[in-house]
């Protein structure tokens, strides 16, 4: 029969056809797959499970779909033929509890987990977080590094295995940070600080990015996060530290003006004030608070950092 032939065909191509689909995943293209950190590990599972749960429906109805099809076709004279059928308790209860069940699931999933993975929590470590003030610039990511007094542009080094402790505010408009790689995102806004806690679990090269439009620039505002082992860090705040650039109020004012796709720069030094604290000033008019509505403490209002 011609049906038999078509359905031996089609069991013949489809894995072809799946390795040709599929030729070009690799998890590399699929950064939220492929985590790097101790946060983003976390997510990837996140993402994994709450997929599988929302399939549970998915794959019965197409299966069904071709199911049905196939078996109540015209030509079959085989299966009951019921043209007054119109409710069963028994299909109303399976289409009801389940997704019901799995809204559930994935509601206490998400409460659990958003709490868990709080940006503003501080990852538990024995070895102390390395600092870092990320001011969002038009159109690039500026560091500093408070406790080694140096600064980068559009540059990222952090030790693997270390927390990393991120204030964020933006000189700007409203931005977001985001190193796909190591976990979550947070957004980055004028007079307001946000925190983000983040942890490199194995070495590598990761893309940042301002995942928010924020104008002209944008597509330019990205940055290379490079996670090394702790001696190499250090070694690497020594090389900036013989960069023969300063960060001063003439090199900010120079900075904050609108330039995209900006080369990696260094900065050995920042004086002579606490610069985030006078970009999150500039913006604040009497009212301070946090991104996440508290208010501000007193040391945050006046430089320097604690
Ligand atoms: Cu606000």
């Amino acid at each position: 029969m011609v049906t038999d032939n078509i359905i031996k065909y089609v069991r013949r191509l489809t894995p072809l056809t799946l390795v040709f689909l599929l030729g070009g995943c690799s998890l590399a293209n699929y950064p939220l797959l492929d985590s790097a950190g101790a946060i983003g590990q976390h997510e990837t599972r996140l993402i994994i499970i709450a997929f599988l749960l929302m399939l549970i429906p998915v794959v019965p109805v197409i299966v069904m779909t071709f199911w049905f099809a196939y078996r109540y076709r015209a030509t079959n004279k085989k299966s009951t033929y019921a043209p007054k059928w119109a409710h069963s308790n028994k299909i109303e209860a399976v289409v009801w509890t389940v997704p019901a069940l799995i809204v559930l699931g994935l509601a206490v999933l998400t409460w659990t987990t958003t709490h868990q993975l709080d940006p503003y929590k501080p990852i538990p470590s024995t070895t102390k977080a390395v600092r870092i003030d990320a001011i969002a610039l038009d159109w690039k990511w500026l560091f500093i590094y408070p406790d080694e007094h140096i600064a980068t542009i559009n540059k990222l080094v952090i030790p693997t295995n270390v927390p990393v402790s991120f204030q964020l505010t933006s000189n700007t408009v409203m931005t977001s940070f985001f190193i796909p790689r190591l976990g979550s995102q947070i957004y980055a806004m004028a007079g307001m600080r946000s925190r983000l806690h983040l942890m490199a679990k194995k070495p590598g090269r990761f893309l940042g990015w301002n995942s928010q439009l924020s104008g002209e620039g944008f597509s330019g505002m990205h940055f290379e996060t490079v996670a090394t082992s702790t001696q190499k860090y250090r070694a690497w705040v020594d090389k900036v530290r013989q960069s023969p650039h300063k960060l001063d109020m003439t090199t900010f004012k120079e900075l904050e003006k609108p330039s995209s796709h900006v080369p990696v720069t260094y900065y050995a030094d920042v004086a002579p004030v606490d610069l985030y604290a006078y970009v999150i000033k500039k913006y604040m008019h009497g009212n301070t608070h946090n991104a996440d509505g508290s208010a501000m403490t007193a040391s945050m209002r006046v430089a320097p950092n604690p």
